[in-house]
Formats: C-alpha cells, sequence, structure tokens
C-alpha cells in the first residue's frame, strides 16, 4: 500500500472541499460550513497548515450568537443543494445561521491546533478563548439535565437517526409540516438517509424552535424532544477538560470550569443504564433510558472515564464486525449496516474512540482500532461512513472529516494521538 501517495490524496480533498477560510463536508450533499465537521477539518490542517486550521475555527465562531450558541451551520453563501436552508431556518443575522447547534468539540480541537504549533497559535487561542467559554456556558445555562446535556433536536447530537431518538421522535407529530423537497437523496441513495417519516419530524421541530423565536426556555419547557444525549455529555466533559486546559496555559480563572467538570461527572453516572449494563441517552420528558448502545456509548474513555465495564461489549462488537465501532449494535433489532447513524461506522467516531482508548491505557485495543481504520479508507476511499460488514463505501465522496482523521489519526504517517 502507498501511504505517501494516501496522505497527498488526503490533503487534497481538504484542499478541494476548502472555500477559503472554511471547508464544505464534501461537495454537492452538504454545501455550507458545518459545526463538528470544521472542528475535525481544524484538526486536519493542523498537520501541515495551522494558518488555515486557526481560520476555520474562526470562520465558524463568525456564526456565534450573542447568547453564545455556535449553530450547526453557518450559511455563509446561499446553495441550492441543501435542504433546510437559510430560508427555512429564518434566523436574523448576519451571517445566516441555523438554530441549533452540535457536538462542541471546538475546544478539544482547538487545544489539538494549539498545542501542534504553540509559538504561532498563541495569539489565535486567546482570541478564541472567552468565544469558546461563552458557547460552555450557554450549554450549562440552557442545556444541563442533572448534568447529562440535552438536545432539542437530533441533528444536534450529530447522529441524526440513531436508535437513542426514536422513542422521543414518536412523539412529535410531524403531519402538518407541509410539502417539501428533500436535497440529501438527490445525492446519496436514499437507503442510505433517514426515511421519510424521519425527516418530517425533523422539520416539526425545526419549525417549533423557530415559530418560538429560539427561545430556550420556552423550548425547555414546551418543547415536544428532549433527551440527553449520552454522546453529547461525553464529548462537552472532554471538551471542558480541555478548555480547563488551555485556562491554566493561558493564566485563566479556572473554578467555573472545574464546576462544570463535577457536575458533568455526575451527568455520566446517571447516563449509566444499569439494566442493559452500558452508558445510554436518556429521554428527559419520560425519564425512560432509550436502550441503544451506539458508537457515541464508547465516547466514555475520550471523555476520561476510566471504565472498563464497557469493554466486555466493546470486544463483543469489534468481534462481529471488522472495522471498528459501528454507530448500532449490531446485535440491535434495528441494526442496518448501511443506513446513516443506524449500523454505518464513521471514521472520526473510531478516532475519538480510539484516542480515549489510548488516553486511558488500553493500548492494544486503541491500536487495533487504528489499524482497522487504516484498512477500511485505504482500501475502500475516504467516505462519509462505511458499512461495518463488508466496509462497503456510503453516504458522500471524498468526505471533509475522514481526509482529516486520516492525516492526524490514521495514517502510518501520523501522530495518532493529539
Ligand atoms: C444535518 C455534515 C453533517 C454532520 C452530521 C451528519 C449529517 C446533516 C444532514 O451531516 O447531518 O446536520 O443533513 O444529514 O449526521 O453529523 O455534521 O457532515
Amino acid at each position: 500500500m502507498n501511504y505517501d501517495k494516501i496522505d497527498k490524496k488526503a490533503r487534497k480533498i481538504l484542499q478541494e472541499n476548502d472555500r477559503g477560510l472554511y471547508t464544505v463536508p464534501t461537495k454537492g450533499l452538504y454545501p455550507y460550513q458545518w459545526n463538528w465537521d470544521s472542528a475535525f477539518a481544524a484538526w486536519g490542517f493542523s498537520t501541515h497548515d495551522p494558518r488555515r486550521a486557526w481560520a476555520e475555527i474562526e470562520t465558524l465562531f463568525t456564526g456565534q450568537w450573542d447568547n453564545g450558541m455556535v449553530p450547526h451551520i453557518v450559511f455563509h453563501k446561499q446553495a441550492i443543494g441543501y435542504f433546510p436552508g437559510p430560508d427555512i431556518w429564518n434566523v436574523e443575522r448576519v451571517p445566516h445561521t441555523s438554530g441549533i447547534t452540535q457536538p462542541p468539540i471546538a475546544a478539544t480541537m482547538a487545544r489539538a491546533v494549539y498545542e501542534a504549533d504553540k509559538h504561532y497559535g498563541r495569539v489565535h487561542m486567546e482570541l478564541m478563548y472567552g468565544r469558546l467559554v461563552s458557547w460552555h456556558r450557554w450549554f450549562v445555562k440552557y442545556r444541563l439535565h442533572e448534568g447529562m446535556v440535552v438536545i432539542t433536536h437530533p441533528w444536534e447530537s450529530g447522529r441524526d437517526n440513531a436508535v437513542d431518538w426514536d422513542a422521543a421522535l414518536a412523539n412529535v407529530d410531524g403531519s402538518n409540516v407541509g410539502e417539501y423537497h428533500r436535497r440529501d437523496i438527490d445525492h446519496v441513495d436514499p437507503a442510505m438517509r433517514p426515511k421519510k417519516e424521519d425527516y418530517d419530524r425533523y422539520l416539526a421541530l425545526v419549525q417549533f424552535n423557530r415559530d418560538c423565536g429560539y427561545d430556550e426556555d420556552h423550548i425547555r419547557d414546551h418543547g415536544p424532544f428532549r433527551v440527553a444525549d449520552v454522546g453529547m455529555t461525553f464529548l462537552f466533559l472532554r471538551a471542558c477538560r480541555d478548555l480547563l486546559h488551555i485556562a491554566v496555559e493561558l493564566d485563566h480563572g479556572v473554578d467555573e470550569i472545574e464546576g462544570w467538570i463535577k457536575t458533568l461527572k455526575q451527568g455520566v453516572e446517571r447516563h449509566w443504564n444499569p439494566e442493559r449494563g452500558h452508558y445510554d441517552s436518556v429521554d428527559v420528558r419520560t425519564g425512560a433510558f432509550t436502550n441503544s448502545l451506539s458508537s457515541a456509548s464508547f465516547l466514555c474513555w475520550f471523555a476520561g472515564i476510566k471504565d472498563d465495564r464497557m469493554l466486555a461489549h466493546y470486544d463483543r462488537i469489534v468481534g462481529q464486525v471488522g472495522f471498528g465501532i459501528p454507530s448500532n449494535d449490531p446485535k440491535d433489532p434495528h441494526f442496518n449496516h448501511l443506513r446513516y447513524w443506524r449500523g454505518p461506522v464513521w471514521g472520526m467516531v473510531n478516532a475519538l474512540i480510539g484516542i480515549g482508548l489510548a488516553e486511558t491505557g488500553h493500548t492494544v485495543h486503541a491500536e487495533r482500532l487504528r489499524k482497522q481504520t487504516q484498512k477500511l479508507i485505504a482500501e475502500h476511499g475516504f467516505w462519509e461512513y462505511f458499512s461495518p460488514l463488508d466496509g462497503a463505501p456510503a453516504g458522500g465522496p471524498q468526505f471533509t472529516w475522514t481526509a482529516a482523521i486520516w492525516l492526524t489519526w490514521a495514517s502510518p504517517h501520523a501522530k495518532g494521538r493529539f
């Protein structure tokens, strides 16, 4: 295998998806700037172009709202290929944005970019610090429920049609959203995307949030969908730890962030589903566990939780499939190897799980996961996601975050850690 050639290809993908000061996740399917995709892109750029890496993060924060929220999409310019666009979200600010957020990994990736080149990065880190703190404050103020991070729309999780949301979504009425034209299935096989009944409900939730003027207090009290997402809690805990590290480095006070970490650790305990013996999401409106063992449950190590109880699940699953941790347990009755977040394996989730495993001392597991992901991408290409059964490519091609994690973690030439 010619890994130099694959490294080159990965850099070329970042370059081709680069719109100057931000990258799109992939041409056609996703023509705007997405929140956590950009954080991964910055990490990818940090391997060869720190200046561009900082620009990516700074451009993302041009979309930050006055209340601190960083939206899941920033619509820097009108594009026709994606629905719902800025006209549907109807957020009155420039640049236009969506009205919901996404996994807060920017602090983690900003730290990674900073560590890659501290001398150049110092002033950028100083400029970003306050904005990162204000986004984290927004989460703490509006989105913590007993220390767990709550999402008000499946798109916020970044795992749109995961089994975790099934029961909660069943209570959302999607029958009155009117006619609309989905653009995603103009680009990708519908069998690899969420179903129409999911989309109707996604739109109903967009309309609810928009029609109350994105009033978080109102959404908390009356919103039809509120789920504590185990993935968001782990990623936010990790991001708070990274923010704490940055605070020390820049000589800022740490008490507030330490308080958040303490609260989130209590939340992590509430995510433990004792009946099924794994970390799980919780439907806040009913108090019920979602009974979903997804790849997000394995982000515990990335959050710094030293918990060997998840290892037996891990070994069983990777023993069953060949390319890391799939987005849904292969033995779950809803498992579907190609349908998006209900079975496929995602390279960048493997990367986070692998880094977590290595950091918590599970080095053999970590190395095996890295090698499996390396083989997956080297043999099948830089796709959005893949079948965990045979590695078949799925979703969009030439994907930014798959290229980014290749350069930072999966390539034999990569650092393989932060
Ligand atoms: C909705 C861009 C995004 C990712 C998400 C992924 C998918 C969007 C969609 O694509 O979601 O945000 O329209 O399907 O689920 O994680 O950020 O790559």
